[in-house]
């Protein structure tokens, strides 16, 4: 209940009690569910869902730049892929998706903010059995959101390596962008136990996979190092972005098995997440990195991409 001030009306208009909205009129944010949009207070779902029930459901995290949404059409190719992983049927095509976030965002305002874009496996019975499920949801929220504070983006990030490892590719596959994130969760709250924000995770094999919520990227001399999908990382939007934007500027691109004496020897390293953008970081394990400040690549980059924010995306009309 933060930070709303992208919407008309602002915090002021805005009256979050963290027991409900008094005395104010209703609240402003619409939330898309099934087809319809529903005020932030009567945006509920069942109790039976399973998406609440076991986690089981997928979403997406997209950003809206300059009244336009980045990236989209890779997010909803990414969200009907987890889906297929999961014999989930999304009951809205691809056309249809893309006309709910457009339309989500515009119901709320959002220009420059955030979406959050859930598909759960629907209503079914106390037992896990999918097969019970009848039907299931859709549901998108538009907002804003800030991860990090601006400083950080400016002094570079410390981050540590955690003890809970990736997923395995033959347990929850750690492609599929499914709403069980425990195995992420559980990372960052050992994050926060080090007193840092971010962590990498490595893979069963000790290679590193990527970090709680965001890729993770090595510059070192003119190559740009990220860890291969194999790895268990995740297909991250922005890191295919940030790639391509590498090439184009000229720099080499790989994607081999990286170990943590890989990273504390890079030039620079840096985290990519569509939340989180692209964020320096500067200290791993207590291990400098480089010379301690974000990089010429990684401004480079966060230019580039930055950029590129202003001039592609669906337009919100
Ligand atoms: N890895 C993981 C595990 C992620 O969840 C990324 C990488 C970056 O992917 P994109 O496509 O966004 O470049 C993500 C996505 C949060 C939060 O609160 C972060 C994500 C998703 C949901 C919440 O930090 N990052």
């Amino acid at each position: 209940m933060h930070g709303r001030t992208t919407r008309a009306g602002g915090l002021k208009d805005y009256c979050a009690t963290g027991t409900g909205y008094l005395g104010c009129g209703p609240p402003r944010m619409k939330v898309f569910i099934d087809g319809q949009f529903y005020a932030e207070s009567d945006a509920k779902i069942s109790v039976f869902d399973h998406g609440l029930l076991y986690g089981d459901g997928v979403f997406e995290g997209i950003r809206a730049y300059h009244g336009r949404v980045f990236k989209l059409k890779e997010h909803l190719d990414r969200l009907f892929c987890s889906a297929k992983a999961l014999l989930l049927d999304i009951p809205m095509t691809h056309a249809e998706l893309t006309r709910a976030v457009v339309a989500t965002c515009r119901e709320n305002g959002v220009r420059d903010g955030y979406v959050r874009l859930l598909v759960t496996r629907g209503v079914g019975t106390l037992g896990l059995n999918p097969k019970r499920c009848r039907r299931p949801s859709v549901i998108i929220i538009a907002d804003s959101i800030q991860l990090y504070s601006p400083e950080l983006y400016d002094k570079g990030m410390e981050i540590v390596t955690v003890p809970t490892t990736r997923n395995l590719h033959s347990a929850v596959n750690p492609a599929i962008k499914s709403l069980n994130y425990l195995n992420n969760i559980l990372a960052k709250i050992e994050a926060n136990i080090a007193g840092v924000e971010e962590a990498i995770m490595l893979n069963a094999e000790g290679y590193v996979a990527e970090c709680t919520g965001d890729n993770l990227f090595l510059v070192k001399g003119r190559q740009l190092l990220t860890p291969p999908l194999s790895a268990g990382a995740l297909y991250g939007i922005t890191r295919a972005t940030v790639m391509d934007l590498a090439r184009e500027a000229g720099l080499t691109v790989a994607e081999p098995n990286l170990t943590r004496y890989d990273v504390f020897n890079a030039d620079e390293c840096f985290l990519t997440g569509t939340a989180a953008e692209i964020m320096p970081v500067v200290k791993v394990d207590g291990r400098t990195i480089g010379t301690g400040q974000p990089g010429p690549v990684t401004r480079l980059l966060t230019e580039r991409y930055h950029a590129l924010t202003r001039v592609t995306g669906e337009p919100i009309v």
